[in-house]
């Protein structure tokens, strides 16, 4: 007997039509009524679950007694209870390495974009203020050759120091709970505490996983500690920074600017970011390229399938749930 899929977040119609071909699917429709009613309704009944950006553990899952894998469409997990899936032996897969290079560039992205004020003064000319040649109050900040401090050196925080490195002669410096001598050796990456990193760097990147140990580890004394001109860039989860320290900083020139592509609470339809011209605000578009968006599809199709049909996922988060 074929098993059922829930999807718990859009999938795409050739999604849809990959997974009929080997599941029952289950699709919440707003057409139909109440996304969270149609949702609740089909757990009892699921033995996969795929999508992204949904809160998932013992509150959602209870009444999901046949689940046997969640595929998350992500490279983080934050957003699940992994203890409690472990718990309930349901394995948990992401989609990691495939959108490295595509969340780099955004970051990077955001270091340029803050730095040269790109948002700001495309809005000044937009709005026909543009009448004289630009002045120092509408100067921005170098970013070749400045230093650029990497606040957690995995994949993305590596890929993100390459490009400093590589293609704006940026001193790389990073913090994180271990050494990376292979990044020190071909970026010439120095590591250091936080703190002397907030004190060191003229651009902060925030690359870290969220956990309970780095939920707000950017609050008004780290804030304190970066250099007046200097400017912070997060890509990685919002609640990393304690956001009405941000906006404070930013409002008492505390710090330069913020180039933010993740929030407290997303989405994000109001805050007092809206009203700082030294903030850039992006809609967590990390990985939000065609490209990128459709292989990390694959990959948890990929992940799902082998999960259903008895395999070992290539991307299994909790891997001691896996029984061989
Ligand atoms: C989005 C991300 O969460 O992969 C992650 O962890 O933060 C982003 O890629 C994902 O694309 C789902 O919206």
């Amino acid at each position: 007997m074929k098993k059922t899929v829930l999807a718990f977040s859009r999938v795409s119609p050739e999604m849809a039509e990959r997974l009929q071909q080997d599941f029952n699917v289950i699709i919440p429709d707003p057409k139909k009524g109440d996304l969270n009613e149609q949702f609740n309704e089909a757990l009892p009944h699921s033995h996969g679950m795929i999508g992204a950006g949904r809160t998932l553990g013992r509150e959602q899952l209870e009444s999901a007694k046949q689940l046997e894998v969640v595929s998350s469409i992500s490279v983080g997990y934050d957003n699940y209870d992994v203890g409690y899936l472990t718990e309930r032996s349901i394995m948990l897969t992401n989609t990691p390495d495939v959108l490295t290079e595509s969340t780099a560039d955004l970051g990077f992205s955001l270091i340029m974009s803050s730095a040269r004020r790109v948002a700001e003064l495309d809005a000044y000319t937009k709005a026909g203020k543009w009448k004289r040649s630009i002045e120092a109050s509408h100067f921005g900040t170098d970013v070749y050759g400045k230093t650029l401090g990497i606040v957690g050196m995995g994949n993305i925080g590596a890929a993100v120091a390459r490009r400093g490195r590589l293609g704006f002669n940026m001193p790389i410096l990073y913090s994180g709970n271990s050494r990376k001598t292979a990044l020190e050796q071909e970026l010439g990456a120095q590591f250091r505490t936080l703190d002397q990193l907030l004190a060191e760097s003229d651009f902060v990147c925030l690359v870290v996983p969220l956990s309970e140990k780095t939920q707000h580890m950017i609050s008004t004394r780290e804030l304190s500690l970066m250099k007046k001109s200097a400017i912070l860039v997060n890509i990685a989860r919002g609640p990393i920074v304690d956001e009405p320290a941000l906006i404070k900083a930013l409002q008492d020139g505390t710090i330069r600017g913020a180039g933010l592509d993740v929030y407290e609470k997303e989405p994000l339809s109001e805050s007092p970011l809206f009203a700082l011209s030294n903030a850039v605000t992006l809609p967590h578009i990390g990985s939000a390229t065609d490209e990128t968006r459709q292989a990390m599809a694959d990959r948890a199709y990929t992940n799902l399938r082998a999960a259903l049909l008895g395999e070992k996922p290539q991307d299994l988060v909790n891997t001691q749930v896996w029984k061989g």
